[in-house]
């Protein structure tokens, strides 16, 4: 794999740090969602860190996201709150949402992440609201949109990149190809699965297929096209290959088979790039295991916050629901 000795030493610090941030808060949340410790459902993004972790460091912290089911990953990488994020997932009042949201519905309008989503596909459309917004308010921000394979397929990704690209609105959509939809092989349901990023052509608009393993490219594809989008050119479609290293939710009967998921599995992103920096002379196994124990420990008193926080009063469950 290409050398990291031509990028900035921060930078890669940054992705290291930001995947990091991913992988331990999900191994944690993996454990303490199968103990029993919350309600409802929890998607992980276990495998695919890179995706946004090099697309948001290629964007202005007032730039914004749009989510999906698999949403974590996405507001660590845009700045998240761990506390915040865990009092959410533990439905406690200082949660992200004040505890009602829970993990599919997550958000922070302070960090520019506008939702995770319940709905498949439907961040798109919401990524070319908040788009024509900056539009019409004239500044210089971005959307990227994060969505899977499967929200590729559902007609909210046509109405979105037909309406961003008429309108050359500044949206960078993210596909995380990851070859499943729930249980469904997406290539069962799909003759263009490996290069979904040549649907750009049916909008007039650039399209990337690109290693979604790998960070450095990640965010090098990204940035070109919110560059692209800043200056006022117009949408792109970026679609990274990926692996998810668990099952649909935690707790369903993952459908691959266990070689497929031993093969899944190991593609990991965050060692292959750890032998990068190691090779590379950007890191040592010691620098490796204390940024490790550093983020565990703010993972560890997130988690302690959020079982020690007042749950969200069911009393007040109507609240917010219309603007006052
Ligand atoms: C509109 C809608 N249809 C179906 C579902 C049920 N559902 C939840 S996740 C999912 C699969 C999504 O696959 P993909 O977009 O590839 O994302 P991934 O789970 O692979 O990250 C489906 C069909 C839903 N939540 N919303």
């Amino acid at each position: 794999m290409e050398s990291l000795k031509a990028l900035d030493k921060g930078l890669v610090e940054r992705m290291h740090e930001g995947m990091l941030r991913i992988r331990l808060f999900e191994e944690t949340q993996s454990r303490l969602f199968k103990a029993g410790e919350q309600e409802g459902f929890t998607h992980l993004y276990l495998g695919e860190e890179a995706i946004a972790v090099g697309a948001c460091l290629a964007l202005n912290p007032d730039d914004f996201i749009t989510s999906t089911h698999r949403g974590h990953g996405h507001m660590i990488a845009k700045g998240g709150d761990f506390k915040k994020m865990f009092a959410e997932l533990y439905g406690r009042t200082p949660g992200a949402c004040l505890g009602r949201s829970g993990s599919l519905h997550i958000a922070d309008r302070g960090i520019g992440m506008l939702g995770a989503n319940g709905l498949v596909g439907d961040g798109n459309p919401i990524a070319v609201g908040a788009g024509y917004s900056i539009r019409l308010r004239g500044t210089k921000q971005v959307v990227a949109s994060f969505f899977g394979d499967g929200a590729s397929n559902q007609g909210t990704f046509h109405e979105s990149l037909n309406m961003a690209a008429s309108f050359d609105l500044p949206v960078v959509f993210v596909l995380e190809n990851n070859g499943m939809s729930c249980g469904t092989i997406t290539a069962s349901v799909c003759k263009v699965l490996q290069n979904l990023g040549d649907r750009a052509v049916a909008y007039g608009i650039p399209g990337e297929n690109i290693d979604g393993m790998d960070v450095v490219e990640v965010y090098r594809t990204v940035g070109k096209a919110v560059e692209r989008a800043r200056a006022g050119k117009g949408p792109t479609l970026v679609n990274c290959q990926t692996f998810r290293h668990h099952g649909h939710f935690e707790g369903d009967i993952d459908v691959r088979t266990p070689q497929q998921i031993k093969e899944a599995q190991s593609h990991d992103a965050v060692a292959d790039f750890e032998k990068r920096m190691l090779r590379d002379g950007l890191a040592t196994e010691k620098s490796i295991r204390e940024r490790r124990e550093r983020i565990q420990a703010l993972v560890d008193e997130a988690v302690d916050f959020a079982r020690g926080a007042p749950k969200a009063p069911a009393a007040d469950a109507m609240k917010f629901v219309y603007a006052e």
